[in-house]
């Protein structure tokens, strides 16, 4: 039987983002859902998100905010998102797994928010095919050590698909803090799920435009602390709104 599963990343406690999202893959039919890291942080709302994703995704893996968001710190925004997240969550966050790995239409498929290495290893598109080809290998942090056909990632908030030596490397992009486009960004995969035989396989790349204002409202009236460079970013889906 043909499966979807929609991947989300890197929601950073922006909630009419993630909403859009969720009721984009809702419409769509798609019932399974996996996270691949960043609930929180940047924004504002990481509580509302862990809980949702808590709701609605099958599985989670932890990104690079969620590693160090819970780790005692002097830094006033991170004390601040801590206290918005609470113990619980907090405890949550740091605890969630590197990898989901599964076969699909005979593809063996890795995901992870960053590297296979660490969450904190980050890998763009434009670095040297070398770089990237060793996102496909396994480290000791991943479920299995196997070499994967399919990586997809985190972590950059840069959708993407590149095939490489025969393997294909894709990015989800950042549903809550988009770095090329201010629109929300997922992905779909399709194929026979844990089937061993080579069959057809897709990779969808879905944008869904949200009430970006609503985001820099949602962050301003939360009180929480320099919000400006988040809200350049909901506003422009730039970097530090940079060209
Ligand atoms: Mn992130």
């Amino acid at each position: 039987m043909i499966t979807r599963i929609a991947l989300i990343s890197d929601i950073h406690g922006n909630i009419p983002a993630l909403r859009a999202v969720l009721e984009d893959i809702k419409r769509r039919g798609v019932d399974t859902i996996y996270c691949l890291g960043d609930l929180a942080g940047k924004g504002p709302d990481g509580h509302v998100a862990v809980d949702l994703v808590r709701t609605h995704c099958q599985q989670v893996v932890r990104g690079n905010w969620d590693d160090f968001i819970g780790k005692d710190t002097t830094d006033t925004a991170l004390r601040w998102q801590q206290q918005r997240l609470g113990g619980e969550r907090l405890q949550y966050l740091g605890n969630l797994p590197y990898t989901i790995e599964f076969v699909m239409s005979g593809k063996r498929i890795r995901l992870f928010h960053a590297s296979p290495r660490s969450v904190y290893e980050r890998i763009q598109p434009w670095d040297e095919k070398e770089k990237q080809a060793t996102l496909f290998h396994g480290s000791a942090l991943c479920a299995s050590e196997y070499v994967a056909d399919v990586v997809g990632y985190g972590d950059i908030h840069n959708a993407y698909i590149q095939h490489l030596d025969g393997k294909t490397l894709f990015n989800t992009g950042s549903v809550g803090n988009p770095l090329e486009l201010p629109e929300a960004s997922y992905v779909i995969l399709e194929g026979y799920y844990e089937s061993k035989e080579p069959g057809p396989f897709t990779i969808q790349f879905i944008r869904v435009p949200y009430d970006n204002e609503q985001a820099v409202q949602d962050a301003i009236q939360s009180g929480m602390p320099y919000p400006d460079t988040y809200v350049l970013e909901i506003r422009t889906g730039k970097y530090q709104g940079k060209k």
